[in-house]
């Protein structure tokens, strides 16, 4: 296995500035003519060495001229003594139906379509497939004008016609000069959704959605959706599109969220279909984002691009931190921003401590689609967010200008980006930069010390080590603090050295003084969750439920009940119990806020079993999992009156996705799920699906229903399962469901589950609902502890891998986070990354995670 280092950039040595395709479709022989226009880059001396796998080369001419010296290999062809200027033409034909790793041009549902991100264009032609060659594309499409009405690729459609033999063609032409993993390809048979959108200039944009036969009635919100992020990408960044037509297909078969191709964005079909009778709050809400997301990627991922793949947060944490404030913009700042957090702190501090830590600018990479990871889009946006405290929103625009002044069809780095923030600002941001290049979680310790008259409080940063780097230095942090009392007043420290709210904590450490008090200071940490660090403080409850009640931030306030939750659940690990005090202080912190839905629904919420790892080494998964099992019972006993009120407080009427039916629905269906774990309330649960008219209070009940006694919910589950067995995106909430149900015969479950008609390990969506849920969310069943959830996931993996590594390489992650389990769990999570690494034929993609984990000897050992 190759490992490619990011300090071994070279600029390439050739350039290709034109690119003319004509692809004849066809299902094992797809015939790709290609004539590149290609240059040499400077005056040396060597061979063009073109990107290609899988491709049978049929011709090739330079010229016009038989070229005959050149070689050919698994991925690659070389050909020696070039001249300085001229025309490569190739003929190559590919098979798209045995293609199912999703990558390149592949068949999926009848649809022909391509994935090219990160390296998925040598599957089509050979090329210089790296994304600092940037050429014109005109793409000539032919397919069977019946089978394949709808010919599609990037930019506008400037000819077609048909053929003698009932083919029919296409033409297309990019003028906008794009790297290749940006190219897409579509043909099929469509439904199609239009409207128009003018943009703050004036230009006229022709819109086109196009999904399966039969599901217009789903596309129109992703169409407005579309619209909005149009307007606010104008309106908040001055940013207009620039071709004269935006497509968006949906695909059933697709290894990820999205993407997007110039002009002409592929979609899995889950983030584009959607209406209320299939699509919950939260599909509607994860439409918008992606849809805004893949939208926000035309100026920041294609207009301005990356050097070399090693640079993937310079798009990603971009465009993720834009698509994280259109959202909240769109629906709600609080619970948008609750949202980032957990993810970051289940998965990407997860990812932090595990093998595959690494920078939001890698060093290192075997397999580069493993690194599409919540290291480089998540905690890539909270960099971008630091910028954006530091520098205000004016400031984080007027850099945001510059860098497109700058850098407007440029492949470029992350310092690039950091260089024109930097122009903008007088603050110093080499210090912050270090961002870029270190991975590791920060554990931010504060600590208070009286003297005298006054208050110390010390606040001190570490990194500590990680498997990629052992030596870590301080980092400029940006540190939301603020400083009460028990009765909410608000303390300044004497200095002055907290400003608008962020103490900026630029070296190991720095003490504040305060002025001598009647009662204890209580420091309020990390507002709006202002870094992405961990915070080391000891507070007891009574200084937790203060800040609940007082402080002013709501991230602060949900953040101080999600802690004094995670210290009840570690009172009953150890065999203690929770004071009745606690629990009084409890149900007045939260009847104080009963009629604020989107605060209380969110502070309802018990941390998940993968947020409460996080604080946790060593981990009993037995214990731990029944500790909260005890004390989230013990919460529906106690509250069951004051949650039965709030429930039957909240009345909707017909289902309507705004934000405040959202907020209230949301609600709703998280009390129930309290409510569903008394067996007193099985008929409220089964009452709340049987009037459901919308999918999410009708999966809001199969939840609920799921925490509470079997029968109800097996026979609710069979009434949903029956009603929507003919929709696979519908079905994979009740595949999902199945995988994360605790049951002792989980296993013979999910075998059976696999023959079910619509299940299909072809298809990531299936795989990611049934075995992806099962192995990330079913903690009692995963973790069992005879190893059999290890070996049930490992066997399955084995089988993937050979048709799909990058979905296998996804879903391989909880096997690599073993270290932080105890020994038992350890030794058998590693016996079967063993067994997974002796297998032949392993792909890149799996080998990459698996042998860096067995590795890896961490602290936890
Ligand atoms: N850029 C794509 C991801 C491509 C994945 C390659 N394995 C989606 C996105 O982030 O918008
Ligand atoms: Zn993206």
């Amino acid at each position: 296995m190759q490992v490619k280092r990011r300090a071994d950039y070279q600029p390439p040595a050739f350039f290709i500035t034109n690119v003319e395709l004509t692809v004849h479709l066809h299902p094992h022989s797809t015939r790709v003519q290609s004539t590149l226009h290609i240059k040499r880059n400077g005056t040396h001396q060597h061979d063009l060495v073109l990107d290609g796998e899988q491709l049978n080369l049929v011709e090739i001419t330079i010229d016009n001229q038989t070229v005959d010296h050149h070689k050919v290999t698994d991925t690659a062809l070389i050909i020696p003594s070039v001249g300085d200027e001229f025309i490569l033409s190739t003929v190559c034909t590919i098979a798209p139906d045995s293609n199912k790793a999703l990558e390149g041009l592949y068949l999926s549902n009848g649809v022909y379509c391509t994935q090219c991100e990160a390296e998925g264009f040598r599957r089509i032609t050979y090329f210089l497939d790296r994304p600092d060659v940037l050429a014109t594309y005109q793409v000539t499409v032919h397919g069977d004008k019946k089978v394949l009405p709808t010919l599609l690729s990037n930019g506008n459609p400037v000819d077609k016609g048909d053929n003698d033999d009932g083919t029919h063609w296409v033409k297309w032409h990019d003028p906008h000069p794009k790297p290749s993993y940006l190219f897409a390809l579509v043909a099929g048979d469509f439904d199609l959704l239009t409207d128009t959108y003018t943009t703050m200039n004036g230009k006229q944009v022709a819109l086109e959605l196009y999904v399966d036969k039969g599901k217009l009635d789903r596309g129109q919100f992703a169409l407005d959706s579309l619209k909005r992020a149009m307007k606010w990408d104008e309106q908040v960044y001055g940013l207009e599109y620039d071709l004269e037509i935006y497509m968006v297909v949906a695909v059933d078969f697709f290894n990820m969220g999205a993407m997007e191709n110039k002009g002409l964005n592929v979609f899995n079909s889950k983030f584009v279909l959607a209406n209320p009778a299939t699509a919950t709050d939260e599909d509607f809400f994860n439409v918008e984002s992606v849809i805004a997301h893949e939208y926000f990627h035309n100026w920041t991922g294609n207009r301005v691009t990356c050097r070399d793949w090693f640079q993937l947060s310079l798009k990603e944490g971009l465009t993720v931190f834009r698509d994280q404030q259109f959202s909240a913009d769109m629906t709600s700042e609080l619970s948008n921003r609750i949202k980032h957090v957990r993810v970051i702190r289940e998965h990407q501090f997860a990812e932090d401590a595990s093998a595959m830590s690494h920078p939001i600018r890698p060093d290192e990479v075997i397999e580069m689609n493993n690194f599409y990871t919540v290291t480089v889009y998540d905690k890539g946006a909270e960099v971008i967010r630091m910028l954006h405290t530091l520098l205000g929103k004016d400031g984080f625009r007027a850099g945001m200008d510059e860098y497109f002044k700058r850098h407007d069809g440029q492949a470029v780095t992350c310092d690039d980006f950091v260089s024109a923030m930097q122009s903008v600002t007088d603050l110093n941001l080499t210090h912050f930069s270090k961002w870029y290049s270190q991975s590791g979680t920060p554990e931010i310790s504060v600590t208070r010390k009286r003297e005298g008259d006054k208050t110390l409080i010390t606040v001190s940063q570490r990194t500590p080590a990680t498997a990629d780097q052992q030596e870590k230095e301080d980092l400029f942090i940006p540190l939301g603090f603020s400083c009460i009392d028990a009765t909410g007043q608000q303390y300044q420290d004497r200095a002055g050295k907290v400003t608008n709210g962020i103490l900026l904590l630029d070296q190991q450490q720095i003490t504040l003084t305060y002025d001598q008090q009647e009662s204890e200071l209580i420091p309020v940490v990390l507002a709006n969750f202002s870094a992405p660090v961990r915070i080391k403080q000891s507070l007891d409850s009574t200084e937790l439920l203060a800040i609940f009640l007082h402080a002013n931030d709501d991230f602060n306030r949900w953040d101080a009940l999600q802690q004094l939750y995670d210290w009840c659940i570690s009172q009953y690990e150890a065999n203690q119990q929770v004071d009745e005090t606690i629990w009084e202080g409890l149900k007045s912190a939260l009847s104080s806020e009963k009629t604020n839905f989107e605060l209380l629904s969110e502070c309802l919420i018990i941390p998940s079993f993968e947020t409460l790892c996080q604080s946790r080494t060593n981990i009993n998964v037995e214990t731990l999992n029944a500790a909260r099992e005890q004390f989230v019972r013990e919460f529906a006993e106690r509250f069951e009156p004051e949650l039965l009120a709030i429930y039957q407080s909240i009345s909707l009427a017909d289902y309507h996705y705004d934000q405040q039916d959202v907020i209230a629905r949301r609600c709703k269906n998280v009390v129930l799920a309290h409510l569903g774990r008394l067996q007193q309330n099985s008929e409220l649960v089964q009452q709340h699906y049987t009037q459901s008219d919308n999918m999410t209070d009708t999966l809001g009940a199969l939840k609920a229903a799921q925490q509470g006694h079997s029968d109800p919910f097996n026979a609710l589950m069979d009434s949903f399962g029956e009603r929507w067995k003919s929709d696979p995106l519908v079905l994979d909430k009740w595949f999902s469901l199945h995988a994360t149900t605790e049951r002792e015969d989980i296993l013979s479950h999910l075998t059976m589950l696999q023959a079910h008609p619509q299940f299909s390990i072809e298809n990531p969506n299936r795989v990611r609902a049934l075995i992806g849920s099962f192995a990330f969310y079913n903690t009692s069943g995963f973790h069992a502890l005879d190893g059999s959830g290890y070996e049930y996931l490992t066997d399955y993996l084995i089988n993937l891998d050979s048709s799909n590594p990058q979905v296998a390489a996804r879903l391989v992650t909880p096997l690599t986070q073993w270290q932080r389990f105890n020994k038992h769990h350890q030794h058998k999570m590693k016996t079967q990354l063993a067994r997974l690494l002796e297998q032949e034929g392993l792909s890149n993609d799996v080998y990459e995670k698996v042998s860096k984990s067995l590795a890896y000897e961490s602290s936890a050992e």
